[in-house]
């Protein structure tokens, strides 16, 4: 059975490095339709079984620029089976702000911690394990120049495919009570794996994917309340609950090889 997989991650996370490493001369350069984005597919040289979309560069599912739309659009209307998320381990904080939206959508998600030798040279500490626990996905370390760790991986890909995968919701009570009532807006069309995703985008007013699912929220008060109560618009709101996640995260797995010099000194 064919798998289909999206490798995502921000740029400079060694994305093309993975990319060339999977699939070597199995490729297919185009564009992605209608825009010159550059679109590269191609087939996992180790299972060809296994094709590989390399979505563009991005640090977010927000509709700012031309990459986020046609990443977002790939990723919410193609048959994607397998998320496979690089991560630059050597920037961990800021890369797991895209995962965290990634993991969202209710598609299996297997994260990739580039830059593995980077990692180990600063002598830094990465907790896979409790990472993996944290974020509800496979989580394994990769050097994707050194090409190390990427059969473990694809073979991660391999076993999430086909398989459920329930999104991960990071937000508190508050905003999960909106979130909630925000999701009887949506059409009964939106299947109940992604509504979370969803429900996100009428909280955030994202214009874009508010018209494509051809609906409104008439009644902005409960957005409006909150936004009152946390002196914040909707859209930050959600920002900082990641930020605040990852920062949680980074604390309970991430070890910082001078970090007692620096508090020593
Ligand atoms: C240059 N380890 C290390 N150390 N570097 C890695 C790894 C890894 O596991 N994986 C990738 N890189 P892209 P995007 C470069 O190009 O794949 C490096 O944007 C240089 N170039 O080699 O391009 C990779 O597709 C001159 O580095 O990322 C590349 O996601 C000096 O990370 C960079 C130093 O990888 C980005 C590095 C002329």
């Amino acid at each position: 059975m064919s798998i289909q997989v999206a490798l995502a991650g921000n740029p400079n996370s060694g994305k093309t490095t993975l990319f060339n490493a999977l699939t070597g001369a199995n490729q297919f350069v185009g564009n992605w339709p209608g825009v010159t984005v550059e679109k590269k597919e191609g087939k996992y040289k180790g299972d060809k079984e296994i094709k590989i979309t390399d979505l563009p560069g991005i640090y977010s599912l927000s509709p700012y620029t031309l990459e986020e739309v046609v990443s977002r659009e790939y990723l919410l209307n193609e048959k994607v089976d397998v998320i496979l998320n690089i991560v630059d381990g050597s920037n961990l904080e800021r890369n797991l702000y895209l995962t965290t939206q990634l993991l969202e959508l209710g598609i299996p998600v297997v994260v990739a911690i580039n830059m593995l030798d980077v990692i180990e040279k600063r002598g830094d500490k990465v907790n896979y394990v409790q990472l993996s626990k944290e974020l509800g996905c496979p989580v394994m370390p990769i050097s994707a120049l050194k090409n190390k760790g990427i059969d473990e991986v694809m073979a991660k890909v391999k076993e999430s495919a086909h398989r459920s995968f329930e999104a991960k919701n990071i937000y508190d009570k508050e905003i999960n009570s909106v979130l909630d009532q925000l999701s009887h807006l949506l059409p009964r069309s939106i299947d109940q794996h992604i509504t979370l995703f969803y429900s996100i985008k009428l909280f955030e007013r994202d214009d874009k994917i508010i018209s494509s699912l051809n609906t409104k929220v008439e009644d902005e008060s409960l957005i409006q309340a909150i936004e009152k109560k946390m002196d914040d618009d909707s859209e930050s709101i959600i920002t900082d609950a990641r930020y605040s996640y990852i920062t949680k995260i980074i604390k309970d797995c991430y070890v910082k090889a001078n970090r007692e010099s620096l508090t020593t000194s």
